[in-house]
């Protein structure tokens, strides 16, 4: 018998990481009697007055928002990393620590209390991309900071504490866990290639056109071959860029434009507010050249079957390896058919 990938168990290699998901087809057949409900959307006002995030409101700390009028950027009241840290190492034994030290941000991505990326223009949202570039930079500028991981938890499924649209940054003195893998797997591509990783494979997804989401003149968009979650997309540059700072002005309102559709796609899914977790992967800011870095963002959506029904990453997956039922090829064929028009604006197509 020949494996076929849309019907036997199998593993699938993530060529960034270097590890390893397991792929269950067959198991989409099993019966399911669990929730398929929809859930109401909750309408937001356009400004709160309870929000900490709403311009002119008083956050948690006592500061003040300024009256914003675009994107809105501000240290952290509630850093989990603190710019005055001591980085010695502690030893005892077989115990071993390290002071880590960093700068936690939080980016407001408009004053507008109801929006979320797919509500947002896309000129507004190049605004976003242009804060995320400079912080990027000025951040990474920092001889102290070799990593700057930009960041979203969307909805109270992801932990989100505020529904006013917003982002999060850490940037750190190391380099994070899941970055060290990709830098390392990418690295090593790129001293026996010449090339890079991820563009190579952006290539070979091109001519499959198998996993495609959606693309413009400069951006892609995919689930991955090796993706984890149900409906997990990665949106890259079609052009080998290191990191987001170096996108021209046209690339950036292409990647507006792409981030917009991805996360309209994503709504239209279950008709809700889709949860996710996004991410920026990109070149790490220590004195490294990096040139094998391919930027990339990542969304880690927790939804399966319907607004409520999630998919679970426990027992196997927690104590053993990440596993998936639908296959990325079936979850790629949902996503590419949906309408790149807002649910909510159906009635007045
Ligand atoms: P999340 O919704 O992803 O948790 O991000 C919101 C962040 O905003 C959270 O890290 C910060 C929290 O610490 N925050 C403030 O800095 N000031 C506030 O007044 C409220 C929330």
């Amino acid at each position: 018998m020949k494996l076929n990938l849309n019907e036997h168990p199998h593993k699938r290699y993530n060529i960034l990481t270097g590890e390893w998901v397991l792929v269950s087809p067959h198991r989409t057949k099993r019966p399911w009697q669990g929730k398929q409900e929809k859930i109401a959307d909750e309408k937001r006002p356009l400004y709160d007055k309870n929000c900490y995030l709403c311009p002119g409101n008083t956050r948690a700390s006592g500061a003040t928002n300024p009256p914003y009028t675009s994107v809105f950027s501000f240290v952290n009241d509630f850093s989990a990393l603190l710019e005055d840290t001591p980085r010695d190492d502690f030893e005892d034994g077989l115990l071993r620590a390290r002071g880590e030290m960093g700068i936690c941000k939080v980016i407001c991505f408009s004053p507008d209390h109801s929006l979320t990326l797919p509500k947002m223009e896309v000129s507004n949202i190049e605004k976003v991309i242009a804060v995320w570039q400079e912080e990027y930079r000025a951040l990474g500028s920092n001889p102290d900071i070799k990593h700057v991981q930009i960041f979203e938890n969307k909805g109270a499924m992801m932990g989100c504490s505020n529904p006013h649209p917003h982002g999060q940054i850490w940037a750190q003195s190391s380099i994070p866990l899941e970055v060290e893998k990709k830098s390392r797997q990418q690295r090593t591509y790129w001293e026996q290639n010449g090339r890079s990783l991820l563009k190579d494979y952006l290539d070979q997804e091109i001519k499959l056109n198998e996993r495609i989401i959606a693309q413009n003149n400069d951006f892609l968009a995919l689930v991955p071959f090796w993706a984890v979650w149900p409906y997990e997309v990665m949106i890259a540059p079609k052009k080998h860029l290191q990191d987001i700072s170096r996108l021209s002005s046209r690339e950036r309102r292409h990647f507006a434009a792409i981030l917009k559709e991805v996360t309209i796609k994503y709504d239209n899914l279950f008709e809700t507010s889709f949860p996710y977790s996004s991410g920026i992967h990109q070149a790490p800011t220590d004195t490294e050249e990096h040139q094998e870095w391919h930027f990339h963002m990542s969304f880690y959506p927790p939804l399966l079957r319907s607004a409520t029904v999630k998919k679970f990453m426990v027992g196997y997956e927690m104590f053993a390896n990440p596993q998936r039922d639908i296959t990325a090829e079936q979850a790629a064929d949902v996503l590419r058919k949906l309408s790149t028009t807002h649910y909510s604006l159906k009635c007045q197509e």
